[in-house]
């Protein structure tokens, strides 16, 4: 193509305009009163709003009282912009000059990306956190709105406390909430509060939106515009590439919800054989669920490093200097064979299992590499089993000090070899996370399902052999039990602490953390099939030795069925029709097992440990 009709073509395909962009907020007395009306598409003043003179005396100039909001003049600014009737006709030329104009006259916005926590030291009255690890979500998030022009703020409430969010949110943000279980009634309160500080659009994603992502879009005044579905990042990187151009509501991006009627995600087996005929018809893009994380985005490192080092320094060659971080080299569980995941699992995107590319992966470990990261949290699910991952890691050449990563019992007990390996990456300790879940046979295998592998033996054997392979290999371990799974016993929980002290006896120091929980029932897990089938609730009464009547399945679990999280009132039902056991009796032996564990010399104790 000659020169001149290349111009010919770049002026045909421009078209300037004069469009209103941000006020200049400064200019005004009180920034903090300027609220956006999303219906209006406009700026309103409220600052006279409560005043008395205001209501009483009436604007000559507009006819109005002083105390009505003010609508606030947007600046304009000269676009250019491509000619978007050319865009759509699928136009090569067009389409390829319009990538490139979008990416050079996108202007900076900023996206305020909120990690919300509602259970913050309550009995002690203290906001301050003293956790130690940060939040890889909102560093993927922020990391792919960063590549798009955005300018990205961050606040991780589980890290940090509770958010400014006066000092945080400015009028026309783009608000994000990263909301787990813990996190989703305080994320609407929050969303409300963003809005009426300005925020232009909230949206929201993480494992308890994603199963929830109808009754979010489901609230009536819409506090949240947008809830993500899954843990796509192509669907970010869109969102951010779109909503500059379009309003939210005609935004049509796979992965992003923005009414209510959509495909209800959960991690029931016959929805996770829909979602994988799906990715196997669809195909999939590996590399779509990573990233190379801007680690640098996130502003709590040094409060979480302090903490770290004040509680887990003495495991480490280098107690003042040792620097934690997350990592995802992976994604899914591979006991889920695509289809079947633990009863109680409510990990999104859990039976989609995904390795990066070699590209992704080199450019990864150059990023934490770079950062000084020298004690890896890998938080893949599994991840020890993932033969392809730990070989990859030693072919790129990855070495940390240290490494925490996840571990089925059945993978170590089958796989012992394995250990060796990952040793060969966290070349001075390493640390598997297990899922014991608990001491009893039965309950590993009808309560949690703790396997996908049928007819091949004891879990509980299984479990006491992953723990003499650690203990044989020198590696460290953390381990979860639980108190409440289906057709619990005191029996049965006396088993789980006989479990307990069993290991501590086997690994002595070896062992770093027993945490101990109650049984969450939560939406999303397989097990949440209880809130819509009767059959099914009358089959986990059964592991319990009781029966349930429609009537009191209907009154204590179907009427909960559309709520946001789980209330307690359920959590106690759950006990009382499915369990032999009551609420108060799980707590009364997650504090023994708690005293147990505090005996234990080297132990850490708990998830919201003050520094020492
Ligand atoms: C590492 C981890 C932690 C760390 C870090 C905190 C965190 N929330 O990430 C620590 C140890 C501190 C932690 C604490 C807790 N955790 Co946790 N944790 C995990 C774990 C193992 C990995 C998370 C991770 O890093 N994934 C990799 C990153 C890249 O993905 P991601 O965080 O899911 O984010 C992606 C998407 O969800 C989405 N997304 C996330 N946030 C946002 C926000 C916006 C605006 C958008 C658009 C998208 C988006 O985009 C990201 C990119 O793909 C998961 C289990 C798992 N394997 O997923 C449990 C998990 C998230 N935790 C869970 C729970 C329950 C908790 C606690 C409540 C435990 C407790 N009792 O205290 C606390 C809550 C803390 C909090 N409010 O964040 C549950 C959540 C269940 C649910 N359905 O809500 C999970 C799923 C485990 C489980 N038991 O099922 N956790
Ligand atoms: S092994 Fe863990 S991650 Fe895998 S399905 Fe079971 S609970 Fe979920």
């Amino acid at each position: 193509m000659k020169y001149s009709q290349v111009i010919l073509m770049m002026i045909l395909l421009i078209k300037p305009e004069f469009v209103e962009s941000l006020p200049d907020f400064s200019k005004w007395p009180d920034p903090s009163k300027i609220k956006y009306d999303a219906s209006e598409r406009a700026y309103y003043d409220h600052s006279l709003e409560g005043e008395n003179w205001a209501i009483s005396s009436v604007n000559p100039e507009t006819g109005k009282r002083y105390s009505e909001p003010t609508k606030v003049p947007m600046k304009k600014k000269l676009v250019v912009s491509i000619r978007q009737d050319l865009f759509n006709q699928k136009n090569s030329y067009a389409v390829m000059a319009g990538v490139y104009m979008t990416q050079s006259q996108r202007t900076t916005r900023r996206l305020v990306l909120i990690n919300v926590e509602q259970m913050l030291n309550e009995q002690t009255g203290d906001s301050r956190q003293y956790r130690v690890w940060p939040h890889l979500g909102l560093i993927f998030v922020g990391t792919v709105a960063n590549e798009e022009g955005y300018e990205v703020v961050m606040w991780d409430e589980y890290a940090a406390g509770f958010t400014p969010l006066e000092q945080l949110i400015r009028p026309g943000d783009i608000v994000g909430l990263s909301l787990v279980i813990t996190g989703m009634d305080r994320g609407v309160t929050l969303a409300r509060k963003a809005k009426e500080l300005g925020a232009q659009y909230v949206i929201a994603g993480n494992d308890s939106t994603i199963f929830r992502a109808n009754q979010v879009m489901a609230l009536q005044d819409r506090p949240i515009d947008a809830v993500f579905t899954g843990n796509s990042l192509t669907a970010v990187r869109r969102f951010f590439r779109e909503i500059g151009e379009s309003n939210i509501n005609q935004l049509q991006i796979p992965g992003v919800q923005i009414a209510t009627g959509g495909e209800v995600r959960s991690n029931e087996r016959g929805r996770l054989i829909t979602e994988l005929k799906t990715r196997k018809s669809e195909g999939s893009d590996n590399d779509d669920v990573f990233v190379v994380p801007k680690l640098n985005l996130y502003p709590h490192w040094d409060v979480l490093w302090a903490n770290y080092r004040a509680t887990f320094g003495h495991k480490h060659s280098n107690p003042d200097t040792v620097k934690n971080v997350l990592a995802l080299f992976a994604q899914g569980c591979t006991r889920t064979r695509g289809s079947d995941v633990c009863s109680y699992c409510t990990i999104a995107g859990v039976a989609d299992v995904r390795v990066p590319s070699i590209e992704m992966m080199t450019r990864s470990i150059e990023a934490y590499n770079a950062f000084g990261a020298d004690m890896v949290f890998n938080t893949t699910d599994s991840a020890y089993e993932m033969h392809k991952v730990v070989k990859t890691l030693q072919e790129l050449g990855a070495s940390w000090k240290a490494m925490t990563i996840y571990g089925r019992a059945q993978g170590i007990a089958r796989n012992p070899h394995l250990l060796d390996e990952w040793q060969k990456v966290a070349t001075e300790r390493l640390l598997i996370n297990v899922g014991m879940d608990s001491g009893s046979d039965d309950m590993l295998l009808k309560g949690v399902v703790k396997s996908s592998v049928e007819g091949c033996g004891s879990r509980l054997e299984e479990n006491r052999e992953a723990v003499r392979c650690i203990q044989k290999s020198g590696a460290h371990l953390h381990y979860s039990l639980i108190f409440g799974s289906p057709g619990e016993s005191k029996e049965t929980c006396e088993k789980s602490i006989g479990f307990l002290e069993w290991t501590i006896e086997t690994l002595g120091h070896q062992l770093d953390i027993c945490e101990t929980d109650i049984y969450w029932l939560n939406f999303g897990s397989p097990v949440s099939r209880v809130f819509h089938d009767y059959g099914y609730a009358q089959q986990l009464a059964g592991l319990a030795g009781k029966s349930i009547t429609k009537e009191e399945w209907q009154r204590d679990f179907v009427r909960y069925a559309e709520v946001l999280v789980v209330p307690t009132t359920v959590e106690e039902s759950w006990y009382h029709h499915f369990t032999k056991i009551d609420l108060n009796t799980a707590q009364t032996y997650n504090q023994r097992a708690a005293r147990i564990m505090a005996q234990h010399t080297g132990s850490i104790r708990g998830r919201a440990f003050r520094p020492v």
